[in-house]
């Protein structure tokens, strides 16, 4: 009864982690996710078979008396499958893993939107060039010039807002120490180097607020690195855009939005 009772509550510790699973929200993320239950269930099959060839093994050829089973050495097919069939699965494995890695490690074109993100202690920066805004333009004249920022601090966290169905890419940097931009729902995270440039690229295909922070222990205040990565469809982004390129550029600013 014991027993049982640890196992249903396992099973719901199960299913509770389940639910609390990152969301995959990029196409990046679903394509990792893919490889992950690719791999399990491959995993799980080899475990299958190797534990019934076991309980086989153990019931079929028991000891029953004191006789010597009988003695060979060598087994010319069974050595070739024994070794063989690891192989062929890990060249598999091997294969899937590098190409989903290569689409995930796959770099932006020139047309893509760029956010460049400024890693400090104990906030961020998002800046959005305005003649850097991909293909729609955010909704600005083709020669806008300047920038929109944001930047947080530990008490006013920022706002990361991007749009829906088209490749992002984040350039990310450090103004003082190593710390690391993770956004749960990407199934990623990549971290920002002092005197270095990091850059990865994903397309978000859900909008919603999803949450993000700081994942390298970079100081006192590492906790409060926290912010909201905002996605939005192309429209609102562009209107959030011009807004405040208004806001933080004035009228006068060489920004006009179309
Ligand atoms: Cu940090």
């Amino acid at each position: 009864m014991k027993r049982l009772a640890a196992a249903v509550a396992l099973m719901a510790l199960a299913l509770l982690g389940a639910g609390c699973q990152p969301a995959a929200i990029t196409d990046e993320a679903r394509d990792m996710n893919d490889l992950y239950n690719v791999v399990l269930i491959a995993a799980i099959v080899v475990f299958a078979l190797v534990a019934a060839a076991l309980v086989y093994a153990i019931v079929r050829y028991r000891r029953r008396d004191d006789a010597l089973p009988p003695q060979f050495h060598g087994g010319g097919k069974i050595e070739a499958a024994m070794v063989g069939v690891p192989v062929l699965i890990v060249i598999g494995l091997f294969t899937i893993s590098m190409i989903t890695l290569v689409g995930v490690d796959d770099t932006a074109e020139p047309d893509d939107l760029t956010i460049e993100v400024t890693g400090f202690q104990f906030s961020w920066q998002f800046t959005y060039n305005l003649n850097d805004l991909g293909e729609g333009g955010g909704g600005m004249d083709a020669e806008a010039e300047g920038a929109v920022s944001v930047i947080g601090t530990p008490a006013n966290e920022p706002v990361l807002m991007m749009p829906v169905d088209e490749p992002v890419e984040f350039v990310l940097r450090s103004s003082d120490v190593i710390h690391s931009f993770y956004v749960r729902d990407f199934l990623y995270k990549l971290d920002l180097f002092p005197g270095r440039v990091n850059a990865f690229t994903v397309t978000a295909r859900e909008t919603g607020d999803f949450r993000a922070q700081c994942a390298e222990l970079c100081g006192l205040n590492h906790a409060l690195m926290r912010f909201t990565v905002r996605v939005v469809e192309r429209g609102e982004f562009d209107a959030w855009i011009a807004s405040e390129a208004v806001r933080q550029l004035g009228d006068g600013a060489r920004v006009r939005a179309r």
